[in-house]
């Protein structure tokens, strides 16, 4: 079971996202700006709808902290849906006035539409697309917020960048990380490559004007990682098989890659694995494993990518029937984003930072972040003549 435990709720349109966060210890800085930095990025990007002109998300700290801390206690955080003003009466969870008339009826192929009315006896397609909506992640950035603080208490960090949007791909520079890391910062593709940027802001462009949309990839890295998080002792315990859960999570996302991954399989063993040196201390001179063999961290930075489908809501929709009368309809045309891949990286660095929060818990876990600490230099300390 997990340490750092959080669930979700809240609809798309309905009043506010919730989390509760069960797990995290006493004694971690934490302050809502800290989180709303991310909630900000997440709403980034070119290539995004109308919506995020409506929406200006930051996150409530309701409880578990106190005067800026970490108390040791579940926190609970919320983030309003300001569009809930244009929605109150069609999403209302008290008003007992049903109006079959406003029922979505047209199930988008590629959207949890269809499976989820058959699945829950639904025949209103609003009740599933609420929830399958991308908008949750807006509170789990938040809660990816709190695991990315956590991690900064032990000099660990997480962060990435976009490198592919509809095919377009980059070359990443030779630089240091935390350069690469600003230089995303400054791009409104969250990329590294201003010549691929250009050219990806095209391919948006020419997608939106035909009503289509994009898809992409991102790559999250973790710095500052000692090794041995996760285990191969047990699959469920394998930091990979859980970061690739977590990425897998993430509404559209159809493929995880650990470092290498599918160009490790089109390679001969000699050029994929990270030869072993050592000058006080074990070194590598490569990183083609992302950081983690055998389910565990190695030391080296992680490096996972994740890939994701284009958005489903076209605004020259694919063929599809209508639920009522089984025929094929005509066009509807539902406001969209274009491509949201810049913001699923803001929600990737979410999810692999609580993934390795629970296992860096897991591992020299405490109830405040004086014993972790006291743990992890004994760790260090004990590793340092093997
Ligand atoms: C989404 C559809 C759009 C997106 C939304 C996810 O919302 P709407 O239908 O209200 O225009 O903008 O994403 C967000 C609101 C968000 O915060 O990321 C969908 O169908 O998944």
């Amino acid at each position: 079971m997990s340490i750092f435990r959080y669930l979700t709720a809240g609809e798309s349109h309905g009043p506010q996202l919730s989390a509760i966060i069960e797990g995290v210890p006493a004694g971690i800085h934490l302050t809502v700006e800290t989180l709303n930095h991310d909630l900000s990025r997440r709403q980034q990007g070119y290539g995004r709808g109308d919506r995020m002109k409506i929406e200006k998300d930051t996150a409530q700290l309701l409880s578990g902290v106190r005067w800026g801390e970490t108390i040791g206690s579940p926190i609970t955080l919320v983030v309003i849906n300001r569009d809930w003003e244009n929605w109150s009466e069609k999403m209302s969870p008290l008003s007992e006035h049903r109006d079959d008339s406003i029922a979505v009826t047209r199930p988008r192929p590629g959207h949890a539409d269809l499976s989820g009315v058959l699945k829950y006896h639904h025949s209103d397609l609003r009740n599933v697309l609420e929830r399958s909506s991308a908008r949750e992640t807006a509170v789990r950035v938040a809660v990816g917020g709190v695991a990315k603080a956590l991690l900064a208490e032990f000099g660990i960090r997480v962060g990435g960048f976009v490198t592919e949007i509809g095919g377009v791909g980059t070359t990443t520079p030779q630089e240091p990380i935390e350069t690469l890391w600003q230089r995303a910062g400054n791009s409104e593709m969250f990329c590294c490559d201003a010549s691929a940027e250009i050219n990806m802001k095209r391919a948006i462009d020419a997608a939106q004007s035909g009503g289509d949309t994009l898809g992409g990839v991102v790559e999250v890295q973790v710095v500052g990682l000692p090794p041995g998080l996760g285990s191969y002792a047990q699959w469920d315990r394998k930091l990979d098989a859980r970061l690739a859960m977590a990425l897998m999570s993430i509404q559209a996302i159809k493929g995880v890659e650990v470092g290498l991954g599918f160009e490790a399989a089109r390679r001969p063993g000699s050029r994929v694995h990270d030869e072993i040196f050592y000058k006080d201390g074990y070194q590598r001179n490569s990183n083609n494993a992302g950081g983690i063999e055998g389910g565990m961290s190695n030391g080296e930075p992680i490096v996972v990518r994740a890939a994701m489908k284009p958005i489903p809501t076209l605004y020259s929709p694919l063929r599809s029937v209508d639920l009522r009368t089984h025929e094929p309809f005509e066009a509807t045309v539902e406001r969209s984003d274009t491509c949201a891949v810049p913001a699923a990286l803001v929600v990737a660095e979410a999810v692999v930072a609580i993934e390795i929060a629970n296992s860096l818990l897991e591992k020299f876990g405490g109830d405040s972040i004086v014993e972790i600490w006291r743990n992890l230099e004994g760790y260090r300390e004990q590793i340092r003549n093997v």
